[in-house]
């Protein structure tokens, strides 16, 4: 009896372990997951256990062909939601979720990337599927002519789900409040395992979209009683030193401050940036903040000082909210508003976003000439995207605020050979090698575009914010940034610190200065605001004026990581400035600190409470249809 039972039970079991072999072999080896002691290797190897179990297990209600169709079909699923996240890990370092897979008109431009990362082994990620092919063919006796009787099936996913308790009792005790506090999606994969992580992440996007239809305009209160408990009042210093004149924020794709005042082999990686910084004032202790939204995660941290989501990007997810961005409060003070990128104009959902920020003009890659010959990598290089964006913005209106996004110097970092101006560096890495001469393709293109407008004489009446949008060499890459920085190997602290972007501040006639203050990109919208004499009775950002002596230093990272003047917490440990683990409670008054405010930033998002903020709520939808249609 228990004997003819386990033969209807043995195609499936045998599909759940190739799966679970595969699965583990790509922990190891795709996503070289740490593991500090036996518990943690044993928690690993148990957790995609349960949930192949189960999801594989609905074969087992079928019989026949069907119970053929039904194993090999669930095991492909599984097996492509696998390789998907192979190759998302390999370019963004991270596991997807669901607002990334709804993200999927920015696929067809990624092409390059993925290309670079789909490799025979990704092929390979498919074989066992061959395998069970093969034999349900070699041997047809291996697929039970009849179901598994209810008894059988009971036993069986009972067993599945005692499974599960065990591994979510032994991950609880190994790293309690991990599914409370869901920060970090590694900490998650490792363990309760890829697939019930999937599961996971379905029920908190439910849930977020609860919240909006749950929240009332009380919430928006909290909120700004969190803020004016806990920002300093901005001190007068520069404050409407920019009034009226023009401002051109560039936004220099996967710039690393570890670049700036550096060399590679030698030679001077940013000559213009280093020189330009003598005259600007610059802020070399400056972090990005953004999340899985990358490039459009830091346009929305500067444009509204709010965070991004810890999952998805902000722009995709939640662009039919209603903000007070920027661009929508410059237009009050007569300013035109334009972005600049040419790109596909509904990569990050911008064609909708944009409006919801206030913009008047988008120009993207429909607005420029782009062929073979002007064109690298993701598309026109940055030195014609600023040569073709002269004629543009000489016709807008002023003052303007115009935004400028690079896109050059993006991974892969492939350019040809006569962009090449500094050779490669030499390490294991190749794209950490290639990096370096496109960096330098950037700063070049960048010294072209100011001689311009100097030539046009759009220079003098205008300022200039220049930041680095994201890191550009992700954890992968780490062997050989070690290599380079001359340290025996990279810590998390290290990490953290390559967080850092350059922030330059160009105000031309000002002499500026070097401010080594800790902040991030949040700071930038008051910031802009003052420079220009905008102060707002009723505004909320999280942020604070960069150049008030009463900032508070302290700049948390998406990921709850942490960096203040003394201290940087990141992965539950708390370091000194020389990178030397400390006494946690010198980190302690800041943990629950971090925790409550990006609580209150994703409490506003995807409540969508400022939909209850008082310039908001006379804006009626029609409006916002008008711009929409209006196809920026
Ligand atoms: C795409 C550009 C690059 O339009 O902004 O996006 P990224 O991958 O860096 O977020
Ligand atoms: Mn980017």
């Amino acid at each position: 009896m228990l004997q003819s039972e386990f033969k209807k039970l043995r195609f499936v079991l045998l599909a759940v372990v190739l799966l679970w072999v595969k699965t583990y072999i790509v922990y190891k080896f795709v996503f070289e997951m740490k593991i500090e002691n036996t518990i943690q290797e044993f928690i690993l190897l148990l957790s995609p256990l349960s949930s192949l179990l189960c999801f594989i297990g609905l074969a087992l209600f079928t019989k026949g062909k069907w119970h053929l169709y039904c194993t090999i079909v669930c095991s492909f699923l599984l097996s492509a939601l696998l390789c998907a996240n192979v190759v998302f890990y390999g370019f963004f370092n991270d596991f997807i979720t669901l607002p990334v897979l709804f993200q999927t008109n920015n696929m067809g431009d990624l092409g390059s990337s993925i290309l670079e990362l789909l490799t025979y082994k990704t092929v390979l990620l498919f074989a066992d599927l061959f395998l069970l092919l093969i034999i349900a063919k070699r041997f047809p006796a291996f697929i039970p002519k009849a179901s598994l009787s209810v008894k059988g099936r009971m036993v069986y996913f009972l067993s599945a789900s005692l499974l599960f308790i065990t591994n979510l009792v032994l991950a609880e005790t190994e790293r309690p409040q991990l599914l409370t506090r869901s920060f970090d999606r590694k900490m998650l994969v490792k363990n309760i395992g890829l697939f019930n992580y999937h599961t996971y992440d379905a029920i908190l996007q439910s849930r977020s979209s609860a919240q909006r239809a749950l929240a009332d305009s009380n919430k928006l209160v909290e909120v700004e009683n969190y803020i004016t408990n806990n920002k300093k009042k901005p001190q007068h210093r520069l404050f409407s030193i920019a009034k009226g004149k023009n401002v051109i924020v560039i936004s220099m794709e996967s710039v690393q401050n570890f670049v700036i005042n550096n060399t590679v082999n030698g030679q001077v990686i940013t000559p213009f940036l280093n020189d330009l910084i003598k005259r600007s004032y610059y802020f070399n202790e400056f972090y990005h903040q953004t999340g899985q939204g990358k490039t459009s995660d830091a346009e929305f941290i500067m444009e509204n000082s709010l965070y991004p989501l810890d999952r998805g990007a902000v722009f995709f997810t939640h662009a039919g909210n209603e903000y007070v961005a920027v661009p929508e409060i410059l237009k009050d003070y007569g300013y035109y508003s334009a972005v600049f990128h040419a790109n596909a104009k509904s990569f990050w959902n911008r064609d909708f976003m944009y409006p919801s920020l206030g913009y008047d003009r988008y120009f993207h890659s429909a607005s420029f000439s782009i062929d073979a010959a002007n064109s690298v990598g993701w598309g026109l290089k940055d030195r014609d995207m600023f040569e073709q964006s002269i004629s543009y913005l000489k016709s807008l209106p002023q003052p303007f605020y115009a935004k400028f996004i690079t896109l050059t110097n993006h991974f892969p970092f492939h350019l040809g050979q006569e962009e090449q101006h500094i050779s490669a560096y030499t390490s294991q890495s190749s794209t950490l090698n290639r990096y370096f001469p496109s960096v330098r393709y950037t700063d070049e293109s960048l010294q072209y575009f100011f001689e311009r407008l100097k030539q046009e004489g759009m220079y003098e009446n205008t300022i200039f914010i220049l930041y680095g949008d994201h890191y550009g060499i992700s954890e992968n890459h780490n062997k050989a940034m070690a290599q380079y920085l001359g340290k025996a190997d990279l810590t998390p602290f290290d990490h953290v610190q390559l967080q850092r972007v350059p922030l330059i501040i160009h105000i031309p006639g000002h002499k500026g200065g070097v401010i080594s203050r800790v902040s991030g990109q949040i700071d930038v919208k008051p910031t802009i605001l003052r420079l220009l004499g905008i102060e707002k009775r009723r505004d909320i950002h999280f942020g604070e004026d960069l150049f008030s002596p009463a900032k508070e230093q302290f700049t948390i990272l998406r990921d709850g990581s942490f960096i203040t003047k003394e201290y940087i917490y990141t992965g539950s440990v708390c370091y000194d400035k020389k990178g030397i683990a400390t006494d946690i409670n010198n980190c302690v008054p800041y943990i629950e600190r971090a925790k409550t405010e990006l609580q209150y930033s994703d409490k506003l998002i995807y409540g969508d409470l400022l939909r209850f903020f008082e310039g908001n709520m006379h804006k009626s939808k029609e409006n916002k249809t008008q711009l929409y249609e209006k196809k920026l």
